[in-house]
């Protein structure tokens, strides 16, 4: 009986501090702000005036006038706007409205963003498979034993039974499967992310076991590569298995404890190209740190490369046996990004040549609504920003206009929405691609710098963690009431109460029914390739 009501007063009181929190009527940025930056909050309730204060001295330090009301019919909802930019020293403070509702408490100081970008790459780290992993988080130590070292079986490219190694790589979800079309775009973006932040991210350390023989950054990303280079066929073709993965998905256990076979699967020419891009970029990257593995990561290029030159006739993925993500892509965007890659790597005119071929016979247009489906963009940022020599003017052009014109509707697009959001569509992960959006931001400002362009990047980032309809973060152990239940086995199989930290979930399908449950895959689970956008955002944000 005693136990009975104590679980009610719990349960109340958890009602009553949830209640609390998603009841906040003032809509912000959970992680503060840059001082330099552009500060502003959403606020559910009639104001005509608001105030900061300091925290510590409940003293008033900023005043002004809110504009509004806008209304925003996807949320239903109308909305004040709060901007108190003008405030840049450094501090902790919050909002106050007249009514005398109250925001957080949230800084202001040039720090803001280190934090969150080391747990999101701690997040990757997490996710190593083919070895135990061990960290700390806020006083909960995450960690698994060595996991899948039977990676992986031939038997589904003729070798039945036998079993090669496959060992290493990270899982690519709340699943443990390891996929190279999703791997594709996730190390195309975090290469990305090195090649322009590096300055930044170069002595930023996550990786508790580090062998410090390389930055953290690319200690992880050569992880990831190491395994990768595992993906193709052993009979010297250059072919690429799409996946590898047991037939089915498996209980929500323990990585160590999900034992049954996972195997090789059959090639795709999809899988085949976005591996050339991956080793391609790999070479360059590596190069100054590892000679010998980035000649490694080149030689295995060009294999692929050649065999799809040789066989340029589309090889889907045909599912059969096996229930496990399917990635199907179609693969003229891979191969466009693959042929951007060998130029960039090697400087051959016949991959220039290749590419511009290529997307002569697309249209130019950049995409504001990409994911892994659909490379294009990582091709074209990538033949844009080179430096090489020899671009044909007329689509270089083309291109550079409409990757400024796709950026500033995506600039447009966030101004419009209450809460910043700079896309409006809602989908299965479509979080990983409002963060990505940030990608094309970026790539705007390199080709004609605005501040336009890197406002619309930081209100992104606030948008994800808090300035959202919900006023929660969207990343696991971040920010305002995070996401507590992920779609992610480790966190359904430890008993430790919170998530595995760091990762970006994947968000509603309209604007109003993100549900936080550990059922709902479609709406909570997390990925590489969008927290590979997160880090990308992150990492910019750091600048
Ligand atoms: O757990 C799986 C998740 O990682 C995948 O993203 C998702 C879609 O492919 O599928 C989940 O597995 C579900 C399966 O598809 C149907 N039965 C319930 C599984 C969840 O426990
Ligand atoms: O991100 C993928 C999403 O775009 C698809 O609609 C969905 C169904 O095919 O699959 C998502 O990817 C999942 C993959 O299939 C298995 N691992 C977990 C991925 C994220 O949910």
């Amino acid at each position: 009986m005693k136990k009975i009501t104590f679980s009610v007063v719990f349960l109340l009181m958890g009602t009553l501090l949830f209640a609390q929190q998603s009841n906040n009527k003032i809509h912000l940025n959970s992680l503060g702000f840059l001082p330099k930056q552009k500060k502003e909050a959403t606020v559910t309730v009639i104001s005509s005036t608001f105030v900061v204060k300091d925290a510590l001295t409940n003293k008033s330090v900023f005043s002004g006038k809110t504009t509004g009301p806008y209304y925003q019919k996807d949320v239903n909802q109308q909305v004040w706007i709060v901007d108190f930019s003008n405030l840049k020293k450094e501090g902790k403070y919050y909002i106050e409205l007249p009514d005398g509702e109250r925001s957080i408490d949230f800084p202001i100081n040039t720090d803001v963003y280190r934090d969150p970008f080391r747990v999101s790459m701690l997040g990757f780290y997490l996710w190593r498979c083919g070895t135990a992993v061990h960290a700390e988080y806020n006083g909960n130590i995450f960690s698994h034993a060595a996991c899948h070292l039977e990676d992986g079986y031939d038997d589904y490219i003729g070798n039945k039974g036998h079993q090669r190694d496959g060992v290493g790589g990270w899982h690519d979800a709340g699943d443990y499967g390891k996929y190279i079309v999703n791997t594709g775009i996730t190390l195309g973006v975090l290469f990305m992310t090195w090649e322009h932040f590096q300055p930044v991210i170069q002595h930023v350390s996550f990786i508790p076991d580090s062998k410090n023989e390389l930055p953290d950054f690319l200690e992880e990303l050569k992880w990831e590569m190491n395994w990768v280079l595992k993906m193709q066929y052993p009979d010297g073709s250059g072919r690429v298995s799409h996946k590898l993965t047991r037939t089915h998905f498996s209980p929500f256990v323990m990585p160590e404890f999900d034992k049954e076979k996972r195997y090789f699967t059959e090639w795709s020419s999809a899988a085949t190209a976005s591996f050339v891009a991956i080793t391609a970029k790999a070479s360059q990257i590596f190069a100054p740190y590892d000679k010998a593995f980035s000649e490694k990561c080149l030689s295995a290029a060009r294999l692929s490369y050649g065999y799809l030159k040789q066989h340029p006739e589309e090889k889907p993925f045909v599912q059969g046996d096996f229930q496990t993500g399917g990635y199907q892509s179609k693969d003229t965007d891979d191969k466009l990004w693959a042929a951007a890659e060998m130029w960039n790597a090697t400087g051959e005119k016949e991959f220039l040549t290749d590419f511009e071929r290529q997307i002569s016979a697309m249209n130019f247009v950049v995409d504001e609504n990409w994911d892994w489906g659909n490379v294009f963009n990582l091709g074209v940022f990538s033949y844009l920003l080179s430096k090489r020599k020899g671009k044909d003017k007329n689509i270089e052009q083309k291109l550079h206009q409409n990757t400024l014109k796709v950026a500033d509707g995506i600039v447009a697009k966030s101004a419009k929405d209450v809460y910043c959001r700079p896309f409006e569509r809602y989908y299965w992960g479509c979080n990983g691609t409002v963060a990505r959006l940030t990608i094309n931001l970026f790539v705007a400002n390199k080709l004609k710098p605005n501040e336009k362009y890197k406002n619309a990047a930081y209100d992104t980032v606030a948008h994800l963690f808090g300035r959202n309809y919900y006023n929660r973060s969207y990343v696991t152990g971040l920010g305002l009431n995070p996401p507590m239940n992920p779609h992610d086995r480790r966190c359904g199989a430890d008993n430790i109460v919170e998530p595995w930290p760091g990762y970006l979930v994947g968000g509603g399908h309209s604007a109003i029914d993100w549900i936080d449950k550990e059922e709902s895959y479609s709406h909570n689970e997390i990925a590489i390739n969008w927290q590979a956008s997160l880090v990308f955002a992150l990492a910019w944000a750091l600048q």
